[in-house]
């Protein structure tokens, strides 16, 4: 996984990235493939269709590439996003099929001889409710396809280190609990931690967990974001990780950080871009984590999908607080009653957490944005879901986007309440804002949420780039800025009742072709972004920048 910090020092990793061969096999299925031939060359981490050869198109490819080994030993590949269907072969062995994209996979261990190893990753990008149930045709961003994160493969050996993991226990005693997975062929073996450059602690042979008190050591803030590392030895194997001892809980309608009382005040942002697709280059993200910045904001809602752990790496750096959210978007009761829906977000869900979980800039984690959360259907699906992310992580709050707030049957299950609505835009004037704002937070106080965080996860208005026009309407970067000023001024300067808002959105999207959607969507974009899909800012960034920072 490529990471701001080295995670191996004796492990040996071969890093894949780079261009690869490629061939575009169309509408054929995997099992279907004879001989390939790589006409083409594609780069990774890319998506092949953001190139202008691939542009629009929807079907099976395939990349290869081959690497050198020098010592016989097991090995094994870890993908951090293949959209959003892959299957990986090793010398010809096919060796895992992962559904998905935006989540780390690892494949099962191979054992190699010295010499050249032929890798090769099916890569199938259509919208296919039987194959790849998470990514659906009507969901309102464009599914890129292709391999969009960086792949390694990783020499391990008969001892090697699974994961390793870190969560505050008490951050005012500075204590945190490692765990340790780790497959060991031969037992018993003895595993070495060390944090930062403190004096190494040897755990007794078969331990997996361990509880350090890091006296005088530094709290994660998101004014005062410091880190540190934990490296883990076991025989030739080791792992680096990186975390801050902080601790997030929810209490009187507050979200606390430390106890500090915190409020949010930030974008949601599609990892996106026409040219990169889902494969943003690390100077975007820098980008893009400069306009946050500059804008004021200290909150970043990933939407709809697990955020690249770069991204979140740079969120923990600066003290950007983060709500990761598993893949979802308007899933119906007809997908929350589908054991195949169901088994492929509960490895969503499981895939985003392991990924994220040492990120003390993940404050939040979220799933099923705008999911049929008024439907009894479908509320033992949000209960699962939940409950499966508590029993992976219990120190964080859970919440999911409600675009119900009147009629959800759900909002009991979230410790922070986050709702959905577009007063201004899909219906009503600028001025019915206000309105409509307090009459959600009556409904939810008076339902007996007073005491839970309150966000707004979506509200914002579409504006075309450049669109200027004394009349100031729907479309216009005037009516953004008039729209998101209304907002901002009365949620946080005329109330107080919120604990936070992630205007939607950051930057234009490009999104899917609906026809049902089509006039809503000028230029097959969602244009709410406040800068455009080349991060260049509308009216709406300074009105932004006015509230969120000067005030
Ligand atoms: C929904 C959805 C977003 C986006 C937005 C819009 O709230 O959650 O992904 O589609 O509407 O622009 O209408």
């Amino acid at each position: 996984m490529h990471r701001r910090f080295k995670q191996h020092f004796r492990r040996k990793v071969f890093n894949l990235d780079g261009i690869w061969d490629f061939v575009f096999l169309g509408d054929v299925q995997p099992d279907d493939i004879d001989d390939l031939v790589y006409d083409e060359r594609m780069a990774v981490p890319g998506c092949f269709d953001a190139t202008p050869a691939y542009a629009g198109k929807r079907g099976l490819a395939a990349y290869r590439t081959w690497v050198t080994v020098t010592e016989a030993s097991t090995y094994r590949l870890v993908l951090d996003g293949v959209h959003h269907w892959g299957r990986v072969y090793v010398n010809g062995q096919a060796l895992y099929d992962h559904i998905g994209g935006f989540t780390q996979f690892r494949t099962p261990t191979v054992y190699l001889e010295p010499g050249a190893v032929e890798i090769v990753i099916l890569v199938d990008n259509r919208l296919d409710y039987a194959r790849t149930p998470l990514h659906l045709d009507y969901f309102d961003w464009y599914h890129f396809g292709g391999i969009a994160r960086g792949v390694e493969l990783h020499q391990l050996g008969s001892v090697w280190i699974d994961n390793v993991r870190v969560i505050t226990e008490d951050y005012a005693r500075r204590r945190v609990r490692v765990t340790i997975d780790y497959v060991a062929s031969e037992e018993p073996v003895e595993v070495s931690v060390r944090v930062n450059s403190d004096p190494e602690v040897i755990l007794a042979a078969g331990q997996t967990e361990v509880v350090l008190t890091l006296d005088d050591t530094e709290l994660w803030t998101p004014s005062a974001p410091h880190l540190h590392t934990l490296h883990v030895i076991l025989g030739n194997d080791d792992m680096q990780i990186r975390f801050g001892i902080r601790q997030v809980r929810v209490a009187s309608g507050q979200i606390l950080i430390n106890e500090q009382p915190v409020q949010l005040r930030g974008f949601n942002r599609h990892e996106s871009h026409p040219q990169f697709g889902h494969a943003l280059p690390d100077s975007l993200l820098i980008a893009d984590m400069q306009l946050l910045r500059d804008m004021g904001c200290n909150f970043v809602r990933g939407s709809h999908y697990p955020q690249d752990n770069r991204f979140l790496d740079l969120c923990d750096e600066m003290g950007m607080l983060v709500w990761n959210e598993a893949t979802g978007w308007q899933q119906t009761e007809q997908h929350l009653t589908d054991p195949h829906y169901i088994d492929a977000q509960l490895t969503n869900i499981e895939e985003m957490v392991a990924a994220a979980y040492n990120h003390p800039s993940v404050i939040l984690w979220g799933i099923l944005n705008e999911g049929s959360s008024h439907i009894a259907a479908c509320r033992p699906a949000y209960e699962q879901f939940l409950s499966r992310i508590r029993e992976l992580d219990s120190t964080r709050p859970v919440t999911f986007a409600s675009n119900h707030p009147f009629d959800d049957v759900c909002l009991d299950l979230a410790d922070v309440i986050s709702i959905n609505c577009y007063p201004g835009w899909y219906g009503g004037t600028i001025d019915s804002i206000p309105n409509h704002l307090d009459s959600i937070v009556a409904h939810i106080d008076q339902s007996g949420y007073a005491d839970r965080p309150l966000l707004i996860s979506e509200i914002g208005a579409g504006a075309i780039y450049g669109w200027r026009d004394v009349n100031q309407d729907r479309w216009s970067e005037q009516y953004q800025a008039r729209l998101l000023d209304m907002v901002i001024r009365h949620m946080f300067v005329d109330r107080d009742r919120f604990a936070g808002l992630a205007i939607w959105q950051f930057c234009d999207i490009r999104t899917a072709e609906a026809t049902h959607r089509a006039l809503g969507r000028p230029r097959t974009f969602n244009n709410k972004g406040v800068v455009d899909e080349y991060r260049r800012p509308k009216q709406a960034y300074e009105v932004v920048k006015h509230w969120f920072k000067e005030n």
